[in-house]
């Protein structure tokens, strides 16, 4: 990253803004809290003014403004380590470690903040990320090498909720207590992926935060930290707390039953509650997953009206949040009139069905979705799951079109050769966002994909010229 030290420094005293003064984590702690509110509404402003002019993942930063300043308050980057899941929400733990003035104005561009976390930009960054589902995973490996050596610091995993769909999520969540003890993992709960999320895991996710005894739960953690004065050994009141609430836990979520100690649902947007969930994970002695209830988008109105659209957003104007697009007109983007052809040729042929993994407007099967809803799936974030269910379904009769852009399709490689190719079975997939990615960086260049197809058996590589 640039050398903090190089960029701009506040101006006059009075005015300056509280973010200014933040290089890391020492400074967001020497800040009383009564001034969070006020630096939580300079990160948004800043958020929304360099996103309007470079695009960039708004919906996701504006949500978790509070939540990272929590996170900054309770632990202590780089000796504690922070592993964001797709890390496009990090725009905020940026601004949190030094990464302010020019360089985060340049965000997404070249010499600016990348768009993701970046671990030669920062040692704040203790792990890149790019594609979906990777967080839990690395987080358990940091945590396991960590028992080992005996040291210790925290390791601490975001999560979206959409990340529960991705089948490395749960590979990991099946290994957390077979690995560690100390493990905390935070699901940063907004009920979308880019869409709105799928699958029983989202229903799950919903009614757990909307159960009155886990609610009930949380308010016995706030009384707890109310009943102690300042300054008791945390311990103690986990102690006190575990021996209470003991028989509660005993079968009751999902995550207990994966050996994970459950806190929540907490108020994503309030720093103080967030800070006591956080404090309270820090002393057991057990994996903790804290269940975090945030609003997407949230200090944008035309963000959270259109989570989908302002998840990752082109240039807008910042105070209505109209795309700001070229007075000569755009042509048809290559997923409109890939998603349109879709349906001309579904309608003809029943046989015919979509699917793809939590991106139907990315790739244009939302016309689809639209059209023809019963020739259509979103499987989540789940590319291997998605080329299988093509297998399956391509052995019946149907002719599945797998629509996935070029760099998540890695994903499924095992499942293109050892389901689809050497079985022969008739499977299309269209791949969208073949090569370079400016603004998003490598993680989502579709650089390798000729490379990988050509040399798969049974399969024909074509690519289109234009939209003809
Ligand atoms: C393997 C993979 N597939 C698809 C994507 C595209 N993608 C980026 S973010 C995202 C949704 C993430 O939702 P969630 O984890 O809930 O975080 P939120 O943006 O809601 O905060 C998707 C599908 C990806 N990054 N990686």
């Amino acid at each position: 990253m640039s050398d903090s030290s190089s960029l701009p420094l506040p101006s006059t005293a009075p005015q300056a803004r509280l973010l200014d003064g933040i290089r890391g984590p020492d400074d967001v702690q020497a800040l009383s809290a009564a001034q969070l509110p006020q630096l939580a509404q300079e990160i948004r402003d800043e958020l929304i003014a360099v996103t309007a002019k470079n695009g960039g993942h708004i919906g996701p930063n504006l949500g978790v403004v509070e939540l990272t300043i929590a996170l900054h308050r309770c632990f202590h980057t780089p000796d504690d380590q922070f592993v964001f899941d797709v890390a496009h929400q990090g725009y905020v733990h940026k601004l949190l470690t030094g990464r302010t003035g020019d360089f985060f104005r340049k965000l997404r561009q070249s010499g600016g903040a990348s768009g993701f976390l970046y671990r030669p930009e920062s040692q704040h960054d203790s792990f890149g990320a790019g594609h979906a589902g990777t967080a839990l995973s690395a987080a358990l490996g940091m945590a396991t090498a960590r028992d080992l050596r005996g040291t210790p610091e925290h390791v601490v995993a975001i999560c979206g909720d959409a990340a529960f769909t991705c089948g490395i999520t749960l590979e990991a969540l099946n290994n957390v207590v077979s690995s560690t003890k100390r493990l905390i993992v935070i699901l940063n709960d907004n009920e979308w992926s880019i869409a709105k999320n799928v699958g029983a895991i989202s229903g799950y996710l919903n009614r757990l935060s909307t159960n009155p005894t886990y609610n009930k739960l949380h308010h016995d953690v706030e009384a707890f930290f109310r009943s102690f004065p300042a300054g008791v050994e945390m311990n103690r009141v986990y102690m006190k707390w575990k021996r209470e609430t003991k028989d509660f836990f005993v079968e009751s979520s999902l995550f207990e039953k994966f050996g994970l100690r459950y806190l929540g649902p907490v108020d994503g947007h309030n720093i103080d509650a967030l800070v006591k969930n956080l404090e309270f994970a820090k002393h057991c002695d057990v994996p903790v997953l804290v269940h975090v209830l945030t609003k997407k988008g949230k200090g944008l109105e035309a963000a959270i009206n259109f989570p989908e659209k302002f998840h990752g957003a082109g240039p807008f104007d910042p105070v209505t949040g109209e795309s700001l697009k070229s007075s000569l007109g755009t042509p048809a983007a290559y997923q409109d009139v890939f998603g349109r052809a879709l349906v001309r040729f579904a309608r003809a042929d029943p046989r015919i069905v979509g699917i793809t993994g939590a991106m139907p407007s990315g790739t244009g099967l939302s016309h689809l979705a639209a059209e023809l809803p019963k020739q259509f799936f979103d499987v989540g974030i789940a590319e291997e799951h998605a080329v299988l269910f093509a297998a399956g379904m391509a052995t019946k009769g149907l002719r599945p079109v797998v629509a996935i852009y070029s760099t998540f399709l890695q994903r499924a490689y095992d499942q293109i050769i050892h389901d689809v190719a050497l079985q022969n079975l008739p499977v299309t997939f269209c791949m969208d966002r073949a090569g370079l990615s400016p603004n998003d960086g490598p993680t989502h260049h579709g650089l390798f994909d000729l490379s990988y197809l050509r040399c798969v058996p049974n399969t024909v590589v074509m690519q289109p010229k234009d939209e003809d």
